[in-house]
């Protein structure tokens, strides 16, 4: 049936009505759910009831959007990209959804005038935490820029039914809980168990040449699993358009279940449908890695398949013929994770639609492009032979006959090279055989991918320089961006009257326009309320570090805040050496002039990585000593901030005055949460790594504090041996420290806790924090000048501010359409608007 005739056929009164987008309609939608929906009056309703109504009513908002989209792109066959990644890091959806639909500020009211705490309902939403940083984050924000952008797109990913672990702080340490995100249900999901896909798992192939000549292979699987998805809709801001985020989760196949039912095996039965439901059960919570567990090549190839099916039935849907595959979908690789999807594709369409090799190879190269996120050799996955093989017999068989068309294209370009040959082989047979995964995506993709300018070029002369030389005109750099809208308007109200009170409101959707800031920055009227804005901020922060971490911090001192993954590369522990340096000169000169400073730290470790949760260790071992200290402690407070999630992210950007940003130069591809504060007004201190490179270029040498060796530098170093123990020596303060966490002046006199963080900075530091110390600590001792002249200071957190337009993730989803997806905008018409005027 023709949904337009369809959707024109329906009584639509009772929809229009209830989805109006006015107070007095969404009071009276969110009590018929509270009554309908939740089943509960308001005498009885506990606040999850009331968060779950009003979710409810503002779903039923959006409903007319979501299926305007769809229809519309369906009679437009429109181009649509696919964002394969296997994290999505969203956060709360309500108070998005309110900003983008545009009525937030009705909804407070109408909750108001029910009695209800509005922020409190907000509270209520546990965060899908299906993400583990910057790289699940990122895909969050750029589905938010595409529905912005009005750019027919899916989100696909895994329905972890336990995101990121809970973050708790206990003696100091970091303790961790299972997210059990869907306690409560999730109003913002619909299950399409129609579109339900099957998935094959392990088992063996058959070959066979069949009467015609053909050579046909068989796949027989051991086990079978079922994709059933679930959609969120995702809004674009203030637009009718709402794209899709298609999450699977893994389910056993009832028609399998059955086989060995019928053997009498039911514990059989049982067990096998037990460890199909695994499969999508939990994220893996590292962050840059970890080798080698089988579940987690499953997790990939699953949500892998389950996605590549689901395009092929939306192309069956609109009767186009899979030669045009890539003609309908450009498909995004957010790092190696889904790369399985270039042998899939393959397999799909040679195995299963019976597409000549050649063809199919064209339609793949064509269809996918890679994105990489680190340098990190740890990071770079690679699968064990023996492992890959007993997961994805059928897949093994395909990247061979991939690798060696491959390689004879390389022998053909570099005769005679076999060094060559066996770097840029999908193979590592060096030692234990592995496939990698980043040479499959590379091999199979039309467009590579850097997130920053250092990064893609240390991509080109590094870790892929021989795909580089092979095909230079593959790569290209996209520097990562981030949402104005969750970042700033949501995360920010303050700020964000101030601004649109001043530039009005296009700054949120054309984020180069807080340019026109800048003349302010001149204003003391101007500087004076925006010095308002980050000190109501901080006093919000201040009070929930109060409640976490029952320290009270004074929101006059500086904010000097480092929120991220505890990472050695990211140097949470070099912080902690300058405050320790820090505190000691405070002892050694009481009267010392030093401007208040609170530290606040935030980040979880993966729970494996024994060496960053001693950091974490370290950082609250300072904490309890400098807190409680009565000589400093109205001067230095350090607190760490349990649970660093998108929800506490929203308050704490708001509320930095300073944004630690200290990787070691070359390891960190380009972080965003620089950007985040960078949109907020936080100053910078960083090294020449990642985005931080490109933070500095557009805010000027002068409104950044620079410090650290180069990435050249390092290299340098490293090539020329690097000896710690020698940079301990020579500098009297860093000994001082040092001695200091030794010999247990921060574990209560224990002397052995922090010994093998101490041993690994004294003997291999491969983070290169000794050789950073001295250029760190006079840096910090600048931006201590700098915070002290309070107008100058105003002056260049204002102008961070306006100069930050780059780092919209608006401006990086235009340049990836621009060069790689080439997927033209899709405005929307909603269909009740559409059938009111026919
Ligand atoms: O620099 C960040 C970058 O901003 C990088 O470390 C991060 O991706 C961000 C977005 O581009 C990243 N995460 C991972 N690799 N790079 C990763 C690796 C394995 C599992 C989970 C995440």
């Amino acid at each position: 049936m023709d949904t337009r005739a369809a959707a024109a056929a329906v009584d639509h009164r009772p929809l229009s009505e209830r989805a109006a987008l006015n107070k007095e309609a969404l009071k009276q939608s969110f009590l018929d759910n509270l009554f309908h929906t939740q089943g509960k009056f308001p005498a009885l309703a506990s606040k999850s009831d009331y968060y779950l109504a009003l979710a409810y009513a503002v779903r039923e908002r959006l409903l007319q959007r979501w299926i305007s989209t769809a229809a519309e792109y369906m009679q437009k066959g429109a181009r649509t990209v696919s964002y394969l990644s296997a994290e999505f890091l969203m956060g709360p959806h309500l108070g998005n959804n309110l900003i983008n639909l545009g009525i937030y500020d009705e909804a407070k009211q109408a909750m108001t005038e029910l009695g209800l705490n509005f922020d409190e309902l907000l509270a209520q939403e546990e965060e899908p935490g299906l993400g583990n940083g910057g790289l699940g984050r990122l895909a969050a924000c750029f589905i938010d820029s595409m529905a912005t952008l009005e750019i027919p797109s899916l989100g696909y990913g895994i329905r972890y039914e336990f995101g990121i672990f809970h973050q708790s702080i206990v003696d100091g340490w970091q303790v961790e809980k299972t997210d059990k995100w869907l306690r409560y249900g999730n109003p913002w999901e619909l299950q399409r168990p129609e579109w339900a896909v099957q998935v094959k798992l392990g088992g063996y192939t058959e070959h066979r040449s069949e009467e015609d000549g053909t050579l046909t292979v068989r796949w027989i699987p051991s086990r079978l699993v079922s994709g059933v998805p679930y959609d969120t809709p995702i809004l674009g801001y203030r637009n009718n358009t709402a794209n899709t985020l298609r999450l699977w989760s893994a389910q056993a196949p009832e028609s399998f279940d059955f086989e060995v039912f019928n053997r009498g095996d039911y514990y059989g039965a049982v067990m096998q449908k037990m460890s199909s439901e695994n499969l999508s059960k939990v994220l893996y919570p590292n962050d840059e890695h970890e080798g080698g567990k089988e579940l987690r090549l499953e997790q990939q190839y699953f949500f892998v398949s389950c996605s590549l099916q689901d395009m092929i039935r939306i192309m069956q849907g609109q009767r186009l013929p899979l030669e045009h595959f890539h003609e309908k979908f450009a498909v995004q690789l957010n790092d190696t994770h889904p790369a399985i999807a270039v042998a899939e594709l393959m397999r799909l369409l040679v195995d299963e639609h019976k597409m000549p090799w050649n063809r199919a190879w064209q339609v793949t190269c064509k269809t996918f492009a890679y994105t990489n996120h680190t340098l990190m050799p740890e990071a770079l996955e690679r699968w064990p032979l023996p492992l890959f093989k007993k997961v994805l017999p059928r897949h093994l068989e395909i990247i061979f006959e991939i690798n060696a068309r491959f390689l004879d294209e390389v022998r053909r370009r570099y005769p005679g090279d076999s060094a060559r040959v066996a770097r840029l082989s999908l193979i590592d047979e060096s030692g234990p055989r592995y496939v990698r995964m980043a040479h499959l995506a590379c091999v199979g993709s039309h467009a590579i991918n850097g997130v920053a300018e250092l990064h893609t070029e240390l991509l080109k002369s590094d870790v892929l320089r021989d795909f580089y030389e092979l095909w230079p005109n593959k790569f290209s750099n996209k520097t990562n961006g981030v949402t104005p809208r969750r970042w700033m308007v949501l995360a920010n109200p303050r700020l964000t009257r101030l601004v649109s009170d001043s530039i009005g409101e296009d700054w949120i959707k054309h984020l180069d326009q807080l340019q026109k800031l800048e003349p302010l920055a001149e204003s003391a009227d101007f500087r004076s309320h925006w010095r308002e804005i980050k000190r109501a901020n901080k006093r919000a922060l201040a009070e929930v570090i109060a409640r976490r971490c029952n320290v009270a911090v004074d929101p006059d001192s500086m904010f000097d805040v480092q929120v991220k993954r505890i990472h050695e590369y990211k140097r949470q522990h070099l912080a902690a050496l300058h405050i320790i340096a820090l505190y000691l000169q405070l002892k050694a000169q009481p009267n010392l002039e030093l401007a208040p400073r609170t530290f606040i730290f935030g980040g979880k470790a993966a729970p494996g990585y024994r060496m960053a949760k001693l950091m974490i260790k370290l950082i609250t071992g300072i904490g309890d000593v400098v807190n409680r200290d009565p000589m400093v402690r109205d001067r230095l407070k350090v607190v760490f901030l349990p649970n660093f999630s998108v929800t506490n992210g929203q308050r704490i950007y708001p509320a930095a005055d300073l944004s630690e940003q200290i990787s070691t130069a070359g390891k960190e591809a380009s972080g965003t949460g620089n950007m985040k504060f960078q949109m907020n007004g936080a100053l910078t201190i960083g090294t020449m790594d990642g985005a931080n490179i490109e933070i500095r270029e557009v805010v000027g040498a002068d409104n950044f504090f620079l410090f650290g060796l180069t990435t050249p530098q390092v290299y340098a170093l490293q090539a020329q041996g690097y000896r710690p123990h020698d940079w301990y020596e020579q500098d009297p303060q860093l000994r001082e420290v040092i001695d200091m966490i030794r010999d247990g002046y921060f574990s209560r006199g224990d002397a052995s806790l922090f010994r093998p963080l101490v041993d690994s900075l004294l003997w291999h530091d491969p983070y290169f924090l000794f050789a950073d110390f001295r250029s760190y600590v006079e840096c910090q001792q600048r931006v201590g000048e700098t915070w002290v002249d309070t107008e100058r200071w105003t002056r260049m957190s204002i102008l961070n501010s306006a100069r930050s337009g780059k780092f919209s993730s608006d401006r990086s989803i235009r340049d990836y359409t621009k060069d790689i997806w080439h997927a033209p905008s899709v405005p929307v018409e909603l269909l009740t608007e559409h059938h009111v005027r026919a």
